[in-house]
């Protein structure tokens, strides 16, 4: 019996990689490594951050968000989950830190934990904020982040970078250089001319 299976194994694994070659044509221009973690993937598109705050995660909408960036096509190649102290928070709003709701900011966004990703694709910052809407949900229409899943700017569950420099300037306070994940979809040519 364990003879057999010694024997089977390399049959196995010779059907096994003409099948998953078979697949490949479907997806013409992406090699079969593309889909790994490797530094021969292509060049790095366009990044922004994304949040979704606690008010978003106490509320169980992260797969719903997390799922509305998939579908729209981007690439998420960051993620994880952490209580923000009052330090990278400060960092993170700059421009906020003198306006009066500051501190009631502060406590919502250490209240529990965020979940926090980096986005990547054609034109992402901008369609992102067109996804998440405007910071105030009153004024965010339906079928955006806000506009779908909050009521008050002062839980608008979720944050977007508003501007390239932003993303680039909030990716880098987030995450590692090494937390960053390089891989190249199958779908890519499908969803955007490279
Ligand atoms: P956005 O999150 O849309 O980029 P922002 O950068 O101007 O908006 O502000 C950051 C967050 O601060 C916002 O998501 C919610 C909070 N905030 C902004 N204006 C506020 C206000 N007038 N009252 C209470 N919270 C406010
Ligand atoms: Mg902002």
């Amino acid at each position: 019996m364990l003879l057999q299976r010694v024997m089977f194994l390399p049959l196995f694994t010779q059907w096994n990689r003409q099948t998953t070659k078979n697949l490949v044509p479907r997806f013409p221009a992406v090699r079969l490594t593309g889909f790994r973690s490797n530094s021969s993937v292509p060049d790095v598109k366009e990044r922004t951050l994304i949040a979704v705050k606690p008010d978003g995660v106490q509320r169980r909408l992260v797969g719903q968000i997390i799922r509305r960036f998939e579908q729209r096509g981007f690439k998420l190649v960051g993620l994880k989950m952490l209580q923000v102290s009052e330090e990278l928070l400060s960092q993170h709003y700059c421009q906020l830190t003198q306006k009066p709701f500051y501190p009631s900011l502060v406590e919502y966004m250490t209240s529990g934990p965020v979940v926090v990703m980096v986005w990547e694709g054609q034109n992402v910052v901008q369609s992102s904020r067109a996804m998440v809407g405007p910071t105030n949900p009153a004024a965010a229409p339906a079928g955006t982040v806000r506009g779908d899943f909050s009521l008050h700017v002062s839980r608008n569950v979720v944050h977007a970078s508003d501007s390239l420099e932003g993303a680039q300037r909030e990716i880098q306070l987030w995450f590692q250089g090494k937390e960053l994940v390089k891989w190249g979809c199958w779908d890519q040519t499908l969803t955007c001319e490279e």
